[in-house]
C-alpha cells in the first residue's frame, strides 16, 4: 500500500493511505542502515500490521526538500504576515521571500487582519509593489473568511507550508480552510502560558488533492550560511538590473557604476526592498565574520 507521511513523533510515523485511514507506522530497519529518514512529506509503501498499524518498507524519490523545518516534497509556501497587531514588517517579509528564494519553491503572500483600523491603508501601500514582483498576494480576514476563496485557488493540488510570525493568524487559518484539522489528529500545539495556541512541530493536513502544513518557522541557519556576494539574486528586481552594474561582484552599496542604486534613484526598485537588501546584506556579513 502506499500512503504520505503527515506527522512524524518520536519514531513514530503517521502513514495517510489513499482510503483515508491513518496508520501509526514504524520504519523498518533497513532505512537506519542506509542512513535515510523517511520524512513528513514522504510517499511510502507500507506494510499494514492489523487496522492501525503498520511498516514503512520503502520511500518514493523526493521532489524537493525544506529542512528546518524538515518536509519532504513540497511545492510553495504560503507566507502569513499580519497588516496591523502585529505591524506590518516589510523588511521581515523581504527576509523571508529571500530565504524561500534560497530552496526555489513557489510562494503567495497572505496579509491578514484586513478588518483591523489602518490595515487597508497598509494593504494598498504593499499589495501592488509584491504583485509587481510577481508574487500573489492575498488580502485577508481570516476570522469573517473574507479573501479565501483565492487562497484555496493558490492551494488546490499542492503540497504548501504556511510559514509566518506568531500570532499573525497561520493556526486560524487553517482551521478555517481545512475544518478536520483539528479533530484528524488532536491538537494543533500546546496552550502556551499566556493561553494561545501555539504551533510547536510540523504536520500536514490533506486539502483536497493536496496538503497544507502548518510550520513553527523556519531557520535560518542555511541562510546565514550564504556568500553576501549571493545576496541579490534572491531579490528578483535586484537581480535583473545587477545585470548592467559596471563591476562583476557589485554589492551595491556603492552609487558609481551601480546600476541597482541607479534604478532605486530612478523609481524602478522601490526604496523599501532596497533598503531590505542592504539590512540583510550587512546582517550576512557579520555572519561570514562569526564564522571565521
Ligand atoms: N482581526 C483579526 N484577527 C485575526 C485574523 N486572523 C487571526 N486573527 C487572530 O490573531 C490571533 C493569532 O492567531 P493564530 O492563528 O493563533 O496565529 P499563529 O500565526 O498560528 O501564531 P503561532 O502559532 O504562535 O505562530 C488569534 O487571536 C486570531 O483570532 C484576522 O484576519 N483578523
Ligand atoms: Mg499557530
Ligand atoms: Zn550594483
Amino acid at each position: 500500500m502506499t500512503g504520505r507521511i503527515i506527522k512524524a513523533i518520536s519514531g513514530f510515523y503517521f502513514v495517510l493511505l489513499e482510503d483515508g485511514r491513518i496508520l501509526q507506522c514504524k520504519a523498518r530497519g533497513v532505512f537506519k542502515k542506509r542512513e535515510v529518514k523517511p520524512l513528513v512529506g514522504d510517499l511510502v509503501t507500507v506494510d499494514p500490521l492489523g487496522i492501525e498499524e503498520g511498516i514503512i518498507t520503502d520511500l518514493f524519490p523526493r521532489y524537493s526538500q525544506l529542512v528546518r523545518p524538515t518536509i519532504a516534497n513540497v511545492d510553495q509556501a504560503l507566507l502569513v504576515l499580519s497588516l496591523v497587531q502585529p505591524a506590518l514588517s516589510l523588511y521581515q517579509l523581504d527576509k523571508m521571500l529571500a530565504m524561500l528564494a534560497l530552496s526555489a519553491i513557489q510562494v503567495g503572500i497572505g496579509l491578514t487582519k484586513v478588518d483591523l483600523p489602518n490595515a487597508s491603508q497598509v494593504l494598498e501601500e504593499v499589495k501592488p509593489l509584491y504583485e509587481s514582483l510577481r508574487y500573489p498576494v492575498f488580502a485577508l480576514d481570516v476570522r469573517n473568511e473574507v479573501g479565501l476563496d483565492a487562497v484555496r485557488g493558490f492551494l488546490n493540488g499542492k503540497i504548501t507550508v504556511l510559514t509566518g510570525q506568531s500570532g499573525v493568524g497561520k493556526s486560524t487559518l487553517l482551521k478555517t480552510l481545512v475544518p478536520a484539522s483539528q479533530a484528524l489528529t488532536g491538537h494543533v500545539g500546546h496552550r502556551s502560558k499566556r493561553g494561545r495556541h501555539t504551533t510547536t512541530h510540523v504536520e500536514l493536513y490533506p486539502y483536497t488533492e493536496g496538503f497544507i502544513a502548518d510550520t513553527p518557522g523556519f531557520s535560518q541557519y542555511d541562510f546565514d550560511q550564504l556568500e553576501p556576494t549571493d545576496l541579490g539574486a534572491l531579490f528578483r528586481e535586484i537581480d535583473q538590473q545587477s545585470a548592467d552594474c559596471e563591476f562583476r561582484g557589485c554589492q551595491h552599496v556603492e552609487e558609481i557604476g551601480c546600476a541597482v542604486i541607479g534604478a532605486m534613484k530612478a523609481g524602478v526598485i522601490a526604496s523599501t526592498r532596497y533598503h531590505s537588501y542592504v539590512q540583510l546584506l550587512e546582517e550576512l556579513k557579520q555572519a561570514k565574520a562569526r564564522r571565521y
